[in-house]
């Protein structure tokens, strides 16, 4: 046995002055180069063991010990969104009945039929950049987050939030984005400090109670609506809120209780739009500055389109269309980390008895294993010298099936895994395809150097780009 690696801490704040509160995912990336491919934190008065190469995050991956670990501020999320699909423990009762009803509305076929109202908000966006005309800096994230947040609402809760004919991003956003930031400086603060910060305190209730009250307010909008429709369009509609409000757990045979409704509504709306956004303005961000993969790209878009509109069958006619959005996932990777912690069994044994990771570094039950998603993207042990570079011919289908297992994360682990990955695949894959057949991008300023935004999911900061219609659009 061996002790982890990591910076010596102090009595109470631990290890708060080796992190930036502001951005703490960058400030653990930092420590993994210089401590290693696994290191540990005492923070907010608990242990955190970072782990950042192949071999030590399989080995979390696979070993039944390991199951997801709800903390940080995902845990103090929890407290506000106890039986949302993200923050409720396997455990529970709630997490495995909606998981199970909503399951099937996931599906690969059902996310298909989405594929016009997808194309719908793409096209949105499509006419928004046409008339901004060639010369006006668009604010990537900004439009991409408005594509996605969008798609969500109108494809899973069947609410259009018009997010292209406003200035200001949605409401949702605004609170739901001010009580997120409140709870990952909760996180790492040590609890006693809580008492101190009446003001944080009380915008926190604010948000938290607003995002509530606007979700209740779109679930009762629908529910009206149903009965109006009597059976009509709406019954026909195999959405998220049809999932939700009508399908019954095939184990327990029960419906959503309401409050697990709204937790989920919330989930989805927070947990269904940022990362996708973050995805599409990296992949601009590399596909620019990489002119091969570029032109490749183009090239096999306007072989397969000839110059027409999208449609669903072309989702399965662009594997280099499809290669660039999973390197993009690869390089930079949005959901930038998470946790697992040790379950042992409670018949099998002494419970104190540590697991070792790499047959040597104890952690304990209760203890956090976080993976750090774009540090395990980066090992060179399985990506090679250029790991640290875009290059999506390394994500072809043949090449994809050779990577050894578990050593590409961007949707996270076994059960607890992404539930919307095949709807984000999909999403990302219409905006690339008919946003690169439409326009040529450029960068405003063509010195920018790639840096991150403080936020939970990884997106680009400052980042600004030239769209021109590309000759014979219209
Ligand atoms: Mn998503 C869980 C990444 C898009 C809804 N998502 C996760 C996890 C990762 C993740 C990683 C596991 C987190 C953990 O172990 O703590 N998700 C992504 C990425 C994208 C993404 C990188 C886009 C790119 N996610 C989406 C979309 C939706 C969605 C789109 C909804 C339509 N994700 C979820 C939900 C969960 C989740 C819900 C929680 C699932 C569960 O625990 O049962």
């Amino acid at each position: 046995m061996e002790p982890i690696p990591g910076p010596a801490g102090w009595p109470l704040i631990g290890n708060l002055l080796d992190i930036d509160l502001n951005n703490t995912v960058q400030s653990f990336v930092g420590l993994a180069e210089k401590y290693g491919p696994i290191f540990k934190l005492r923070l907010g008065g608990s242990d955190r063991i970072f782990l950042s190469n192949h071999v030590l995050v399989n080995e979390v991956c696979t070993r039944k010990e390991f199951v997801k670990h709800i903390m940080g501020a995902v845990g103090a999320l929890a407290q506000v969104l106890p039986d949302g699909l993200f923050t409720a423990p396997t455990a529970k009762r709630s997490w495995g009945q909606a998981r199970r009803t909503l399951q099937p509305t996931f599906a690969p076929v059902r996310i298909r039929s989405m594929f016009p109202e997808m194309l719908d908000i793409t096209s949105q966006l499509v006419l928004k950049w046409a008339r901004h005309g060639p010369r006006t800096p668009i604010d990537l994230s900004a439009d991409f987050t408005r594509l996605t947040l969008d798609t969500l609402a109108l494809t899973a809760m069947d609410t259009r939030f018009n997010s292209f004919y406003h200035d200001e991003l949605h409401p949702f956003v605004r609170h739901f984005g001010a009580m997120f930031a409140e709870l990952q400086r909760r996180s790492n603060l040590p609890a006693w400090s809580s008492w101190l910060r009446w003001t944080a305190n009380r915008e926190f209730d604010e948000n938290n109670a607003f995002i509530r009250a606007f979700c209740a307010d779109v679930l009762a909008h629908r529910r009206a609506r149903e009965s109006e429709d009597g059976g009509g369009e709406l019954a026909g509609r195999q959405d998220v809120f049809t999932a939700m409000l009508h399908r019954r757990d095939p184990v327990t045979g029960e419906q959503l209780a309401d409050s697990v409704i709204i937790d989920n509504m919330i989930t989805f709306l927070f947990a269904g739009h940022d990362t996708t956004a973050g995805l599409l303005s990296f992949l601009v961000y590399h596909l620019i500055r990489n002119r091969d993969a570029y032109e490749k790209l183009q090239a096999e878009i306007d072989r397969v389109l000839g110059g027409g509109a999208m449609t669903a069958d072309h989702l399965d006619q662009l594997p280099y269309a499809k290669a660039c959005v999973l390197e993009a996932l690869r390089l930079e990777s949005p959901a930038q980390a998470f946790a697992v912690t040790p379950q042992m069994d409670d018949d099998g044994g002494d419970s104190d008895k540590p697991i070792l990771l790499g047959g040597r570094y104890p952690i304990r039950r209760g203890q956090t294993a976080i993976v750090l998603t774009p540090a395990l993207h980066r090992d060179r042990g399985v990506f090679g010298d250029d790991a640290a570079s875009f290059r999506p011919e390394r994500m072809a289908e043949d090449k994809m099936k050779q990577l050894p297992k578990n050593s590409f994360k961007p949707f996270g682990n076994g059960m607890r895994s992404c539930i919307g990955k095949d709807f984000a695949m999909q999403e990302a894959m219409i905006a690339a395809v008919v946003l690169f057949q439409k326009f040529d991008f450029e960068l405003v300023d063509p010195d920018y150097e790639l840096q991150y935004q403080p936020s939970l999911n990884r997106k680009p900061k400052d980042l600004f780009v030239y769209a021109r219609l590309r000759p014979g659009v219209n």
